[in-house]
């Protein structure tokens, strides 16, 4: 019996001393020491030792319990402190690393372009005014003193909503609001979306961007037209821009013109990206036809004034040397990361 004791305390210390995790080390626990334990087993057969035997066998198999136990018990704590030291090891963090980029947006070309134009004419004393994208066949055409056979009146060319509603196809109606609602002087520019019934190719859009200035004053002549428009040219395109009017013809406007500025790539002096002109066409302008002032109950007599219009995406394709639009209504985030 004794050596038997000796036995399984060998035999329980080895498997003891071969346990990789607690785990295991809760099988040997129930294998030598549980209910149906080798140890348990040895106890129960103590009916057969002689009565002088039985309390030296007995304490003997307290003594390897209770070793095995606290041997037991040793381990355990070995395996778990060593369970930590690796989960530290492995968990281990360098705070010295630089953090990962965050990817925060960017701004939109047309964006950046609109608000670039706020802060120049901004700087000029000018106010920002929004209307509605939906608006009246008034306020779009006839306050604008479009004949009531002019082409872009058509249905081929203006999406109407009904016969006298439809989506405004130039900023133009939210000056319109302004000259009709408050006296001059008023020195205004309307940014906003603009709608024509047009395919979608590199140059075109059946929805675009535009940027309208309005100025009406006592003596407000030519003169202040081009000021203004060569100041805003050398501060949106560099400041060795110059700027060209060449005669055109608006309903809304008398004398109108169209604007141009002088190459910024090449200086002016003709290259494939004015193809070979030295000037690019930037604008729109005019003085107000006297039209336009009298019907907003602006007394044409007292008052003049000038304005122009101005697309966002063009100056966007241009300045930022896109060539094609449709890159800028497509949201590939490989295009929009680059501005
Ligand atoms: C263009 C350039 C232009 C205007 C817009 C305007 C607005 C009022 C009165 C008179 Cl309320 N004119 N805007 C003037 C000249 C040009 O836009 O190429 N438009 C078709």
């Amino acid at each position: 019996m004794r050596e038997q004791l000796e036995n399984i305390k060998k035999l329980a210390s080895d498997d003891i001393q071969s346990s990789r995790s607690d785990a295991e080390l809760d099988a040997v626990r129930v294998k030598y020491l549980g209910k149906k334990g080798l140890l348990t087993g040895i106890l129960r057969g103590m009916g057969q030792i002689s009565p002088e035997e039985r309390p030296v066998i007995g304490a003997l198999a307290n003594t390897v319990r209770e070793e095995l136990e606290k041997y037991i018990e040793e381990k355990s704590l070995f395996l778990r402190e060593k369970e930590l030291s690796e989960k530290l090891e492995n968990e281990k963090l360098d705070v010295t690393l630089p953090a990962k980029k965050k990817n925060i947006g960017k701004l939109h070309p047309i964006s950046l372009v609109e608000n670039r134009m706020r802060e120049i004419f901004i700087g000029m004393g000018f106010e920002v005014v929004e209307g509605p994208e939906v608006e009246s066949a008034y306020n779009n055409f006839d306050a604008l003193n479009a004949p009531a056979d002019h082409p872009s009146r058509d249905y081929t060319d203006t999406f109407y909503i009904s016969t006298d509603i439809l989506l405004r196809t130039q900023t133009s109606p939210v000056q319109i609001r302004a000259m009709q609602k408050k006296k001059p002087p008023i020195r205004i520019i309307s940014p906003g979306r603009v709608y024509r019934v047009d395919e979608l190719d590199s140059t075109h859009s059946p929805v675009f961007h535009q940027l309208e200035g309005l100025v009406i004053d006592k003596n407000i002549n030519m003169g202040d037209l081009k000021g203004t428009l060569a100041l805003f040219a050398r501060a949106m395109f560099g400041e060795r821009t110059k700027t060209r009017f060449r005669p055109h013809n608006f309903p809304f406007t008398e004398p109108s013109a169209e604007v141009d500025v002088s190459c910024f790539v090449c200086g002016g002096k003709g290259c494939r990206f004015c193809k070979s002109e030295g000037w690019i066409e930037i604008l729109g302008a005019g003085m107000v036809h006297p039209n336009v002032l009298s019907g907003c109950g602006i007394d044409p007599e007292v008052y003049t004034g000038f304005a122009f219009g101005v697309g966002l995406e063009r100056v966007a394709l241009l300045k930022y040397n896109i060539d094609d639009l449709r890159l800028l209504y497509e949201n590939d985030i490989r295009f929009l990361e680059q501005f």
